[in-house]
């Protein structure tokens, strides 16, 4: 399968994440390339498709703020990477602001999503490669996006849960701007990807379906209850623990589903975060399970765009990325 990557995703290297009331070393960090690219073999990078590809799922205001955050950052005479420390959690009237940290609030909704100076490069470039795998799914049936960091947190104007451009959402409009009359978006990873959702809630053109950990018990508990199912969504959220056989009796009533709506084009926000040695997450797959759950992806025999996510147990995740993509 071709495999797409653009070696500038490196340079967004945040130090740091902030939960359970301390920083913690970040869990997204460039050893998860070293791991996929070691065993991916040869990639490709991609073309650059300019801006308008991400005006099409992101507010200008909120690029623009991604663009300039870390400048404005260490002209406001601070080090490091940027954080938000407070939120406008009931979604205050909309208000103008030239401070970097009342910004920062309003664009982001966690603390570990951090902006260094590297990351609108890193971020820019992650979405070109999930729009130059596209162009392969399209013309030869698969291809493999290798984005980081990822994307699915990421909503029309915030950032979150590691993620800053929603690449899977980027290249779902550019499939439907490309003729496309429907398009899937199948979540494989353990968190919801609750960017994805609420981008494409409501949408007869998009399907959305997700398996992932329980929000009652995990990240980013606000979104991926069961109740929020309806219309163009579908959330499967599994118990902490959750092995193969459960996961795969869930992941084939979300391609049957999708089937269902007649899609023309599969895109699959992978992330191997699944996988029973992940360390932020709670549920039990092993590496030969990858290969399984793609087989079964692949049943549904429409053109599939994969998307990388997350995956966080930096030893064995190009593995697993590998166990995934040969099993399509
Ligand atoms: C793309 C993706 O997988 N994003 C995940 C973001 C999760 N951030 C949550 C941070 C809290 C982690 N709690 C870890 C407990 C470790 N013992
Ligand atoms: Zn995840």
């Amino acid at each position: 399968m071709r495999c797409f990557w653009d070696e500038r995703q490196r340079a967004h290297a945040p130090q740091a994440e902030f939960f359970n009331g301390a920083l913690h070393p970040a869990a997204e960090h460039g050893g998860r390339v070293e791991s996929v690219l070691a065993a991916i073999g040869p990639t490709e990078a991609p073309g650059d498709h300019g801006a308008p590809p991400l005006l099409r799922v992101h507010s200008a205001d909120y690029l623009e703020f991604l663009r300039n955050a870390h400048g404005e950052w260490q002209a406001a005479g601070r080090e490091g990477d940027a954080f938000p420390y407070t939120f406008p959690v009931v979604r205050r009237r909309p208000l103008e602001f030239d401070r970097i940290d009342a910004k920062l609030g309003q664009y982001s909704y966690d603390t570990s999503t951090p902006i260094g100076e590297a990351t609108w490069h890193a971020v820019y470039w992650g979405a070109q490669t999930a729009l130059g795998a596209l162009a392969a799914a399209q013309s030869e049936g698969k291809a493999f996006a290798f984005c980081r960091p990822p994307g699915h947190h990421a909503g029309r104007d915030y950032c979150g849960g590691y993620s800053y451009l929603n690449n899977a959402a980027v290249a779902a409009e550019q499939a439907l701007a490309d003729g496309a009359r429907r398009v899937a978006i199948l979540d494989v990873d353990y968190h919801h990807g609750n960017g994805t959702q609420d981008i494409f809630a409501g949408r007869e053109d998009v399907l959305f379906a997700s398996l992932h950990a329980d929000p009652r018990t995990d990240y980013p508990f606000f979104w991926g209850h069961a109740d929020e199912n309806g219309g163009n969504i579908l959330n499967l959220p599994l118990p902490r623990g959750t092995e193969f056989p459960a996961y795969d009796e869930a992941l084939a009533c979300a391609l049957e589903w999708l089937g269902e709506g007649e899609p023309e084009l599969l895109i699959v926000s992978f992330g191997a975060d699944t996988y029973a040695g992940d360390p932020i997450s709670h549920f039990a797959l092993q590496t030969a399970d990858y290969a399984r759950m793609a087989e079964r992806i692949a049943t549904l025999g429409l053109p599939a765009l994969i998307v990388m996510e997350g995956g966080y147990a930096v030893e064995e995740l190009g593995t697993n990325v590998a166990a995934f993509l040969n099993g399509f």
